[in-house]
């Protein structure tokens, strides 16, 4: 009998429905500014939280009964009924697309040779579940953190052993996620930084992590592999200082290694606020430097200052970052991967459904919200006009590079400007985005 077998197949009823089993909201043939749902969003189900996380915390141990025994030592066996409950799930959800780790899903090992061999194993039942159920790979990575040989990094490790560990790791899983058809590839820095400056040389490890990344690159270019490379910002946690802090760090280092149009961002919503950042900051930002990739959707708890990784269920607050989305131009080859987590006490099978229906609901919530906002036009419409001295001849001139520093200053004193503040109408686009509910 399989895991999920009380559990039925989700399907849209609509805003009036009560069935806890059923999507309200995400209707995925429904098309929004001329696309479908299912195409805006292009939502994905993480393995790693869903399938591979036993339920412990940093003081308890795991809660959770599945068959697949997670926490515990994985034969070939348990990874395959893990594999089966995982496609399954991912169907009777109507996802399409799902996210994994090398390790969430393949059986243990420990030499280099026994890696390959149990990545290959897996990956070929893999692909047979891909073709039976139409589900896709957003993204695959390699956990570069979680064995004790990564306690002080991968790429940005004082040994060059450990480099050599995460660079099979890496070009073995960008391997797989090439021949299951993967639309990206991410690299999230788990422990690239530091615990302690007074044991690290930064110069060296930035230009050891600016090697890896370029091999990446030129790892992908020779497999043929046409999705993107993403590196997925995050402040700190596990480390004291991450070096991928966040999206205008991250650019900083591309530009230093020449990598900046090979390289894009997974933005998480948990890490922008770990950060200090908004959300949306993140998200504009990215649109801004042109390296906008993918979206990790959680959300944190404003209380505690740690990666919760919830499940998002705030439509406001998603309203900005589904509107920065969009006027981005929408996904390429990204989507929205739900990296989150149901609570330790939430140990029954349909709590991953509950979790993930509630999550989708709020996304197309938020779609249909800043649709609107897009349709209407003011909010981009007053933001245009705020710059539109820049597109007068004297803006043109000088953002255009015609003018020195003296030049722009004479013509303040030769025109005798006296500028005057003007409204920033901030509360009015507030009220617009609250308007969009
Ligand atoms: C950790 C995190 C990772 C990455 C993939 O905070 O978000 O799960 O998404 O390694
Ligand atoms: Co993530």
């Amino acid at each position: 009998m399989s895991y999920f077998a009380d559990i039925p197949k989700i399907a849209f009823e609509g805003g009036q429905s009560t069935n806890p089993l059923a999507y309200r909201y995400y209707d995925a043939d429904r098309l929004v500014l001329g696309k479908s749902m299912r195409d805006h969003l292009r939502w994905a189900v993480c393995y790693w939280h869903t399938f591979a996380w036993p339920g412990n915390d940093i003081f308890g141990a795991g809660t959770f009964d599945r068959p697949w025994k997670p926490g515990e030592p994985v034969s070939r066996e348990l990874a395959g009924i893990k594999l089966n409950a995982a496609f399954e799930m991912f169907d009777k959800l109507g996802a399409p697309f799902y996210c994994f780790h090398d390790v969430d899903a393949m059986a243990d090992h420990d030499d280099p040779a026994s890696y390959t061999r149990e990545l290959d194993a897996i990956v070929d039942k893999m692909e047979g579940k891909i073709a039976e159920t139409g589900v896709s790979l957003l993204w695959g990575t390699a956990n570069l953190f979680s064995h004790p040989r990564y306690a002080a990094g991968a790429a940005t490790n004082p040994d060059p052993d450990v480099f050599a560990w995460a660079a099979h790791q890496v070009r073995s899983m960008m391997g797989a996620t090439h021949r299951l058809g993967g639309a990206n590839y991410v690299l999230w820095g788990g422990r690239e930084g530091y615990d302690t400056i007074l044991n690290t040389d930064i110069g060296k490890e930035l230009d050891q992590f600016g090697r890896f990344m370029t091999m990446v690159v030129e790892h992908k270019h020779k497999i043929g592999f046409d999705g993107a490379i993403l590196i997925e910002p995050k402040p700190h946690e596990p480390t004291k200082h991450q070096y991928d802090r966040d999206t205008a760090t991250v650019y900083g280092f591309l530009k230093r290694y020449g990598l900046e149009d090979e390289v894009k961002v997974n933005i998480e919503a948990n890490h922008a606020t770990l950060a200090g950042n908004s959300f949306e900051h993140e998200i504009a930002t990215a649109n801004a430097l042109d390296i906008m990739g993918s979206i990790d959707i959680n959300r944190g708890d404003p209380q505690n200052g740690w990666d919760t990784d919830q499940f998002p269920n705030n439509v406001p607050d998603l309203t900005p970052v589904m509107y920065y989305v969009l006027q981005g131009g929408g996904f390429d080859t990204g989507g929205f991967n739900f990296d989150a987590k149901i609570r330790r006490q939430s140990v029954d099978a349909e709590d991953l459904f509950y979790a993930h229906i509630g999550g989708v609901d709020v996304l197309a919530r938020a779609l249909l919200a800043a649709a609107s906002l897009i349709e209407a036009g003011e909010l981009s419409g007053f933001v245009e006009e705020r710059y539109s001295g820049w597109s007068d001849a004297f803006g043109r001139k000088v953002i255009s590079g015609e003018m020195s520093l003296d030049q722009v200053g004479d013509h303040a004193v030769e025109q005798g400007l006296m500028p005057k503040p003007k409204s920033g109408r901030q509360e009015h686009l507030e009220n617009l985005i609250n308007r969009s509910q």
